[in-house]
């Protein structure tokens, strides 16, 4: 049997080879018939660049249907795609790609310059431009190249994706997805979440994550669905397109936004047949809001880069407000008391921990770190403090982690921190995240400075511009004489969430 996940969706795109796979609101669409054929051209172009199987292609482009297709394409020869945030920096991306290694790096046509000069420094030996419309270096050669119709024969542990999550010293690890993992949790959530062919996805998320990437395109992939692709989250675009949409995927931002706007009604979304929440947490007033606003109720899940996607509000049944719901089938959780090691009750706090073929192989070339995460019975600790209700419902409480998640985008600390410190001025630092009206948790700075050294929350962010993607960027910074520690002298982080907790307040 071949586990390519390509095989899987090979099916699809013969089975609905004329129904539509991806359109935009330019006009332009793709066929489930165009999706093969032209994936098969890209893989004609990745082959002649010399990409081989196990080889990593790292993509930094403007969202676009054709980076999907790329996308295709590697899994189809059995390459290991490697999106990369379009808001990563020069800095950012010439510390992925020297540990990546990849065989290819596919940039953005503006970016070519840049792009180069980093693909020199870290040894990549090729790199391609794919444009946002059917444009750049790798979309003509594709047109030019003879199509690669076979689709490389894999075990289910063969690396399909390398996505990168920051950590919490600071570097990104690579955490490594098989063409099992994608598959087992697209099949999963196809049914749990009652995909069908009938489906059109309004997809406003980035692709170079698990949420934009894999929960909706796989999802869409193995049901024979259509997306509209929508460069950005635009609540204007979202209300004109609600009426011929049936699902919606959103971080919680989305929510928060929609519910503020008076459009938002039981009409405007009467064609809709679900919306899903995830990537950070949807306070329970949103939730109610959306469903005083719409009759509604939003389907909020749970899930990492690492693991995919691990718990689920129900379809049928009750979506529980301020809760992620029960485990999808095939994933097991267990949440455990830190002191003692064991399950806590039902109804106690913990950290939880998940296991199930939605579960990453381990973070690339970094052993020991996936020995700490990944243990040895196959369970992986999330970080997450959650419990789980009488009925079963688990509930994510906080962070057992030192995480910032903004706008669905996490944020470490520790990276923000360690550039902080670089400055001269500067004693040392503590980033963290306060409540934040519209992105859940704003990036906020406390910095202690020298005895006797000057430097305003000006200095700090120009210091910041250029190295960090603006969303890790902090949006203040408050200087403080120093900062709360406990008798371990380990910074009292929450001290300072409390004394700064009004900062974003409306
Ligand atoms: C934009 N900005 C942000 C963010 N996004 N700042 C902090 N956090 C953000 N997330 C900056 C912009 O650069 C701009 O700065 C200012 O904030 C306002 O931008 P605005 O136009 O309002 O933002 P936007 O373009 O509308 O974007 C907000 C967004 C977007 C729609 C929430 O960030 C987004 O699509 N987030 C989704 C992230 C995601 O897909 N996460 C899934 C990860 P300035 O004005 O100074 O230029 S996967 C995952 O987490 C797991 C596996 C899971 O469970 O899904
Ligand atoms: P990432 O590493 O970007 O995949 O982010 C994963 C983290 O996002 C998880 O460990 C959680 O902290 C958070 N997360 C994802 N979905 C939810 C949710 N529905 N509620 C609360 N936190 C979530």
């Amino acid at each position: 049997m071949n586990h390519n996940l390509f095989d899987t969706f090979a099916a699809t795109m013969n089975a609905r080879a004329t129904a539509d796979f991806i359109t935009t609101r330019e006009g332009r669409r793709y066929t489930y018939r165009d999706a093969h054929d032209k994936s098969a051209r890209l893989a004609g172009a990745l082959v002649a660049l010399g990409v081989k199987k196990g080889d990593r292609v790292a993509v930094q482009v403007e969202k676009s249907p054709e980076a999907i297709l790329l996308y295709l394409a590697c899994l189809r020869i059995g390459g290991v795609y490697l999106p990369l945030n379009t808001g990563y920096t020069g800095d950012e991306i010439d510390y992925l790609l020297s540990d990546a290694e990849p065989a290819l790096f596919v940039c953005a046509p503006s970016s070519l310059v840049e792009a180069r000069e980093i693909a020199e420094k870290t040894g990549c030996p090729a790199v391609e431009t794919l444009g946002q419309s059917a444009d750049g270096t790798l979309w003509e050669k594709a047109a030019q190249a003879p199509p690669q119709e076979e689709i490389a024969k894999l075990s289910s542990q063969d690396l399909a994706a390398i996505l990168y999550t920051s950590g919490t010293t600071g570097r990104s690890k690579g955490a490594m997805l098989t063409h099992q993992n994608l598959a087992s949790n697209a099949k999963t959530l196809a049914r749990a979440w009652h995909f069908s062919a009938e489906d059109r996805l309004i997809h406003a998320l980035p692709i170079f994550h698990t949420h934009g990437l894999f929960v909706a395109c796989n999802v869409v992939l193995m049901a024979g669905a259509c997306m509209l692709f929508l460069p950005k989250f635009d609540a204007d675009v979202i209300f004109e397109e609600l009426p011929r949409g049936s699902v919606m995927m959103g971080v919680p931002t989305f929510y928060t936004r929609l519910v503020q706007d008076a459009r938002l009604t039981p009409k405007a979304t009467a064609n809709m047949r679900l919306f899903v929440s995830g990537s950070a947490p949807l306070t329970a007033e949103t939730h109610q809001a959306f469903e005083e606003k719409t009759g509604q109720a939003i389907l909020e899940r749970y899930g990492m880069t690492e693991t995919n996607m691990n718990l689920s509000n129900p379809y049928e049944g009750e979506r529980r407000a301020g809760t992620v719901g029960m485990p999808l089938d095939g994933v097991e959780i267990r949440i455990i008391d830190r002191e003692t090691g064991r399950e806590v009750e039902d109804g106690d706090i913990g950290i939880l921990q998940v296991r199930g073929p939605n579960v990453f192989i381990g973070y690339w070339r970094m052993p020991e770190k996936t020995r700490e995460e990944l243990l040895d019975d196959g369970f992986f600790i999330t970080g997450d403090l959650a419990l789980r209700d009488t009925q079963g419902y688990v509930h994510i409480v906080g962070r057992d982690k030192d995480l910032v998640i903004s706008g669905g985008y996490n944020v470490y600390p520790k990276e923000v921190e360690q550039l902080i410190d670089e400055l001269d001025p500067v004693d040392e630092s503590a980033v963290i995240g306060l409540p934040h009206p519209d992105f859940g948790e704003g990036v906020t700075a406390v910095v202690v400075l020298k005895p006797g050294a000057e430097a305003s929350e000006q200095t700090i962010l120009e210091h910041l511009q250029g190295r960090l993607a603006k969303y890790k960027q902090p949006k203040r910074v408050f200087f403080v004489d120093e900062l709360p520690r406990n008798t371990m002298g380990k910074v009292q982080k929450n001290q300072l969430r409390q004394r700064f907790e009004a900062t974003y307040r409306s």
